[in-house]
């Protein structure tokens, strides 16, 4: 919620999940390109729980990359991954005067004894790597694969030393050759290797798979991943990564520049998989993953699901949409909800919730399944204002839960988030 982040590549080091993004910026006076992707750096992010998460800083700058163009703002979609010890940060940049388009891009790799870096860049390209959007794959045996693209997808195995290709790259002209392919992302499950990639089915990138018995391929076209966005993106691009048992899907949308796709920003979702082993699709939300805390204020616009009327989320400020979203309850019975939230152990005495509304409402708190009583209802007093209304709840409620927010009453509430003291 601070800076554009785009093309996630998520990976477990050391027992916590990194995300190493792409770092969109908003063009620069009198440099890089306007109207497109301009992105002059990479930062890392950790986490352990999924819900906060430490932004390490920048972990490599265009200019100290000596085969690179300077000032090409094109660090695009990074990868990294761990071996031997090391951690290996593979990116893509245009190479010193090319021209423009992707054939003047190659795929580098920056060094580092430590997740967060520093990481110290390789004098040289990758030899014989024209393309974008790396992605590295180390089978159980050890064999470190190296794939990339550039309108197909490409790729060969990488050398023991994790810096030079170790085979003649290979085409994977099996993958749809239809609409454009770029950002593949390779893993492993029970011996399938799954080979996943943007694709321009129809009007936008959708995510979707291939699966093959072997990471060379042949690929098979197995299905689709997630939808074109509905916010009329161009790009996605994602991975997907298991952490504590539970695999998941990280991508990006544009949540933050609804009205300029090349500013994104990175979401996760959990991803689950049928028993076939296919991949079940993924509905992409703004709740994402991890538990939030019931004494957190807790951004209720941010839902898992809403009803099919009456509920919205919209910025809290249009003009500063880093300030986040409210969620407005238009109608009664217009409603939302927000899964996993931890109540502890020890009983909640009251809730607080922010909200306004010009003509007045109340707001019914429930939680789901067995436990759907309600737990308070919230008179929201007429005005145009901000302000926080506290009741108290009416049982004990311990353990994680998913909470429900209805509108009861009135028309036209806005919250913008709920808290639940001890
Ligand atoms: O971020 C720049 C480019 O947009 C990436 O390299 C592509 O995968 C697409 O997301």
């Amino acid at each position: 919620m601070d800076q554009f982040t785009a093309d996630p590549t998520a990976r477990v080091f050391n027992g916590k999940v990194y995300v190493f993004p792409s770092h969109d910026i908003v063009q620069p006076d009198g440099e890089g390109r306007a109207e497109w992707f301009n992105m002059a750096d990479y930062h890392v992010f950790s986490s352990e729980n999924l819900t906060d998460w430490t932004d390490h800083g920048k972990i490599l700058d265009q200019k100290d990359v000596p085969w690179a163009d300077s000032k090409a703002y094109s660090m695009w979609a990074p990868d990294a991954i761990s071996k031997n010890g090391k951690f290996y940060l593979y990116f893509p940049t245009r190479l010193k005067e090319a021209g423009d388009g992707e054939k003047g891009f190659s795929i580098g790799v920056a060094v580092a004894n430590r997740p967060e870096g520093p990481y110290k860049p390789q004098p040289n390209h990758i030899e014989g790597v024209e393309g974008i959007d790396p992605n590295v794959f180390i089978d159980k045996d050890g064999q470190a694969y190296l794939y990339w693209s550039r309108g197909k997808i490409y790729g060969a195995k990488l050398k023991d030393n994790m810096l030079e290709l170790d085979s003649k790259a290979k085409t994977f002209n099996e993958i749809p050759q239809k609409g454009h392919i770029e950002g593949p992302f390779v893993f492993e499950r029970n011996s399938t290797y799954y080979m996943t990639y943007p694709h321009v089915a129809n009007n936008t990138e959708r995510l979707e798979y291939s699966i093959a018995d072997n990471p060379m391929g042949p690929f098979t076209h197995q299905g689709v991943i997630m939808d074109e966005s509905a916010s009329g993106t161009w790009t996605n691009h994602h991975s997907v990564v298991n952490y504590d048992d539970q695999w998941y899907l990280f991508y990006h949308d544009n949540d933050l520049s609804p009205d300029f796709d090349k500013n994104r920003s990175i979401r996760a979702d959990s991803l689950f998989f049928v028993e076939n082993g296919n991949i079940k699709k993924v509905i992409p939300t703004k709740r994402g993953v991890g538990i939030t805390s019931s004494t957190s204020e807790i951004q209720i616009d941010r839902y898992s699901e809403k009803g099919n009327y009456g509920a919205e989320a919209v910025f809290l400020d249009r003009l500063d949409p880093f300030q986040g979203w409210k969620v407005v309850l238009n109608k009664p019975d217009a409603w939302i909800r927000y899964n996993r939230i931890d109540f502890g152990s020890k009983k909640s005495k009251n809730v607080k919730i922010r909200a306004r509304s010009l003509t007045g409402g109340t707001v019914a708190l429930k939680l789901t399944g067995e436990n759907a009583k309600k737990l308070a209802e919230i008179n929201i007093q007429k005005g145009g204002n901000w302000d926080v209304f506290s009741v108290p709840i009416k049982f004990d409620i311990t353990a994680v839960q998913d909470l429900i927010v209805q509108l009861q009453s009135g028309e036209g509430v806005e919250v913008d988030w709920i808290q639940f003291d001890k």
